[in-house]
């Protein structure tokens, strides 16, 4: 999941997810979400020293986000993330250490699953953070996927080398325009 300068996130084509923005904290003043081609964060409009991609902890920056269906979040992308920093997503507190690669913090291995129309708040607890990148995947609905387990089961029957099309896609934090 990405998110454009307009503020629009972008998420997976054809996953049918829409995201809510529920709210936005800040110490004072006016606020919004704001996104470059390389991070997005809150924007403090009032405070100068705001880093407007980012997520401040001095300015107690925080951005409370809901999806339409239920979600596994396997990967958060950060930038900006230095050795003091830390930051909280929906209860889950991530420093330094817990951060590979590109500044990257997998969960592949135990997926964090959000239900449908559960708003989840994100912030910096230390320092500046931006979010670059959400990996997730759409969760199939019970009576949807059962549908499709029955229609796949079909096509198999029918043409044995057919799979079924995958929902779960990787949003990237490619340029935007
Ligand atoms: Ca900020
Ligand atoms: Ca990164
Ligand atoms: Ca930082």
């Amino acid at each position: 999941m990405d998110l454009e300068s307009s503020g629009t996130f972008l998420v997976p084509d054809g996953s049918g997810l829409t995201v809510t923005i529920e709210s936005i904290s800040v110490v004072e003043g006016a606020s919004r979400v704001n996104g470059n081609n390389s991070s997005f964060g809150v924007e403090s409009l009032d405070r100068a020293e705001d880093d407007s991609d980012q997520f401040d902890s001095s300015l107690l920056e925080s951005l409370t986000l809901s999806f339409n269906r239920a979600v596994s979040i396997s990967r958060l992308d950060f930038v900006g993330f230095s050795g003091s920093d830390s930051f909280d997503f929906y209860g889950t507190s991530i420093d330094v250490n817990d951060l590979i690669g590109d500044q990257e913090y997998d969960l592949s291995s135990m997926p964090m699953v959000l239900a449908a129309n559960q708003a989840f708040t994100m912030k910096a607890t230390t320092g500046s953070v931006g979010l670059q990148d959400i990996t997730l995947a759409a969760i199939p609905e019970p009576t949807a996927f059962l549908f499709g387990a029955l229609v796949a089961g079909c096509v198999g029957m029918a043409a044995t080398r057919q799979r079924p099309a995958r929902s779960s896609a990787t949003a990237s934090a490619e340029p935007l325009s």
